[in-house]
């Protein structure tokens, strides 16, 4: 059994779509971190570093959104959900990496400038930092989308799922992502598929709550 722990809204929201475009049956066991579920000791059982997304196969765990996207893309070959070619493949594991080194924490430092640094000033400059360098990839994803159907080109894969995180986040965050003609052409694209248009709906992610 594939059983998912996630929060609405949250990066978990990429394997979230993930399992949901595989077909395969699954358990979604939602884990609230505004009710700080992510920190009960029967949380840390699953994940002991207190993060959504995690995903158990049969009781075994993992974690890390590269990680779980990559082994649902293995585990459904059938449903070609990444490049096949290993240069490809390798290519598309090296995006969604950038997604969660890069682009995930500047986002992270302008919500939370308080986890990196300490007094007000500090704090502003943070966010300020963070502010810029997640719109400055943003726009790097919408130069990665020009005159191209999908992140990785002709064809869907789930690093889709994980760059649709960042749009719903700037629209959340009051960027204007509007402006991001290709990103924006394409996360209405995302949003005529009907896993992922199901997993928005289901998280009432801002995305489809606005449309
Ligand atoms: N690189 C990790 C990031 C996981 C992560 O930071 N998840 C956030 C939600 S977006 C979380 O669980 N935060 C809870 C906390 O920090 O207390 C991944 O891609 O899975």
């Amino acid at each position: 059994m594939l059983t998912l722990y996630f929060s609405p809204g949250a990066c978990s929201m990429a394997s979230h779509i993930g399992l949901e475009e595989t077909g395969a049956p699954y358990e979604e066991k939602p884990t609230l971190l505004p009710k700080g579920e992510q920190k009960t000791e029967a949380y840390l059982r699953i994940n002991p570093r207190g993060k959504v997304p995690a995903l158990s196969i049969d009781g075994k765990v993992i974690t890390e959104n590269t990680a779980i996207l990559t082994y649902l893309a293995r585990r459904f070959p059938e449903k070609e959900l990444m490049p096949g070619d290993p240069v490809e493949e390798a290519r598309c594991i090296a995006t969604m990496a950038w997604f969660s080194n890069i682009v995930h924490p500047s986002y992270q430092r302008q919500m939370r400038p308080e986890r990196f640094a300490e007094g007000e000033a500090a704090q502003a400059t943070v966010k300020d930092m963070g502010r810029k360098s997640f719109w400055a990839n943003c726009q790097e994803i919408d130069s990665m989308l020009q005159g191209r159907n999908w992140i990785m080109g002709d064809s869907y894969s789930l690093a889709d799922g994980y760059a649709l995180v960042f749009y719903g986040w700037g629209v959340r965050g009051g960027f204007p992502m509007q402006e991001l003609a290709h990103y924006t052409a394409w996360k209405d694209r995302m949003l005529r598929r009907p896993a992922v248009r199901k997993i928005l709906e289901s998280e009432q992610n801002v995305l489809v709550k606005a449309a």
